[in-house]
């Protein structure tokens, strides 16, 4: 039976009740995709952490299934609520499906040891009796020591493991034959010191024929986002060595990115679509937490760019195409938009005078409730405005933009309580959570003081896939 609600999302993963945070053991096995995710089954709050478990075979419609991971050991168990099956991966290795993942108990020492479980069949799974296969944190790191995100590499496997040491976020490697012995190499990657004190998360891959570090950083202040650095692996020296770093996702609402390889050989990534200071009014419903919609990676020129995956488009109906047209002030795009919907637009700046425009979305007919998405050409920024968007927090998320070859281009992805901006082909990206009432879902441009050139306009409502 799953969880009623006004703040149900449409087509966005949820667990059918209680808490969801991070997104666990990414993986296509035996022709399906599987996703696994912290989850506390009995509370709309953290607590005793579960892998709630879903599979599907178009990364679109899911089929819940039963917790693969719950709590039950001396290493991932105890009496008070800090403890249980923590974030970690997956891996196919001779059709057997591997997790990896971090137990955790707070009366033990050490508190967070490493630990795998098996199956055959993709739903049932057996811990391994010889846990944990790494029972003690190295020297470089201490007791904050969590998420093995693990892959393959000509003959070995691989391991990153999140730790710190004296205010330094640090990625830990280690090696294996079997997936079962695992030996300490090294800090694979660190914090300069300014990229966070604990790594969560970690992520390593190499996509486009570069190497990509993914991190969620904790501790550190509300701003502190994931973020990537495109650099070089060396499987010689055991080194990354990084790049710039940039934000992965400038929005409020997004943690704990986890991404993986699927059949068709594209690297596709799922996070969190919540992070821990964020609002969550559904859980006076009982239920808490969202994934955002599965993005596909892909290194161009140095930068990591993400777009929904084009699975999107059998879910799209409805199309009303505008094409190009001009307008100043205000435009009615859709009176009859659904709340959950994209929208693509491209607008030709070069021949526009306005200086600051965008879109109100999930409008009330009077305006006020409303998101607010402005691009402000002086300051070259894309916002999104969430101060009259109903409930919850006010705050507005900033992502830097530029003009390529006088055009811009949007498109958004809304859903009943989420908005996920991708610009110019997902170069930035801003993730929020927005709670507006239920009848808030007029879409209509605005242009300050000039004219604004469209050039090209379409609006789709999405399908209703999720429950
Ligand atoms: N969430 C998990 C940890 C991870 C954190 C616990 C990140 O394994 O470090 O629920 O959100």
């Amino acid at each position: 039976e799953t969880q009623k609600s006004q703040y149900r999302l449409k087509y966005h993963f949820m667990a059918p009740t209680g808490w969801i945070n991070d997104p666990n053991g990414l993986v296509f096995y035996k022709g399906e995709y599987h996703i696994f995710y912290q989850h506390d089954p009995y509370s709309p709050e953290w607590g005793p952490m579960h892998w709630g478990h879903a599979k599907s075979r178009d990364l679109v419609n899911w089929d819940h299934l039963p917790i693969a991971l719950a709590p039950s050991e001396e290493y991932d168990y105890g009496t008070v609520n800090d403890h249980g099956c923590f974030s970690g991966s997956a891996i196919v290795n001779n059709d057997h499906l591997y997790l990896f993942y971090t137990g955790h108990s707070i009366e033990k020492d050490p508190v967070q040891v490493q630990c795998v479980a098996t199956s055959q069949d993709g739903v049932n799974f057996k811990k391994y009796e010889g846990n944990p296969i790494i029972n003690d944190f190295p020297k470089d790191g201490t007791k904050d020591f969590r998420d093995p995100k693990v892959w393959k590499y000509e003959e070995f496997f691989y391991m990153i493991v999140g730790s710190k040491k004296e205010g330094i976020g640090k990625a830990l490697l280690y090696q294996s034959k079997d997936l079962y012995e695992w030996k300490y190499v090294g800090v694979v990657a660190e914090s300069d010191g300014t990229q966070g004190d604990m790594w969560e998360c970690p992520d390593l891959f190499s996509l486009d024929n570069k190497d990509v570090l993914i991190i969620s950083p904790m501790y550190g202040t509300k701003n502190e986002k994931p973020f990537y650095t495109i650099g070089n692996m060396s499987y010689k020296t055991k080194q990354f060595t990084q790049g710039l770093v940039n934000t992965l996702d400038y929005g409020s609402d997004f943690y704990a990115p986890q991404t993986f390889v699927d059949d068709k050989n594209r690297r596709i990534m799922i996070a969190w679509m919540d992070m821990w200071f964020s609002h969550r009014p559904s859980q006076k419903e009982g239920w808490a937490g969202a994934m955002t919609f599965p993005r596909e990676l892909k290194v161009i020129d140095n930068k990591l760019y993400q777009v929904p995956v084009d699975e999107i488009e059998t879910l799209r109906e409805n199309l009303k195409d505008f094409q190009s047209f001009q307008y100043e002030n205000e435009y009615m795009i859709d009176p009859q938009l659904s709340v959950s919907s994209e929208i693509h637009i491209v607008y030709d700046i070069a021949q526009s005078t306005s200086n600051e425009f965008g879109l109100f979305v999930r409008s009330s007919e009077d305006g006020h409730e409303r998101t607010k998405i402005i691009i402000d050409i002086m300051k070259q920024e894309v916002l999104v405005d969430r101060n009259l968007s109903g409930t919850g927090e006010k705050s507005v998320s900033r992502a830097p933009v530029s003009f390529v070859n006088g055009r811009l281009e949007l498109r958004i992805l809304l859903d009943t309580t989420s908005i996920e901006l991708f610009i110019n082909g997902g170069e930035q990206v801003i993730t929020k959570r927005i709670f507006p009432n239920l009848n808030s879902n007029l879409c209509k441009l605005f242009a300050s003081a000039g004219k604004m050139k469209i050039e090209d306009l379409k609006v789709w409502s999405i399908k209703k896939v999720i429950d």
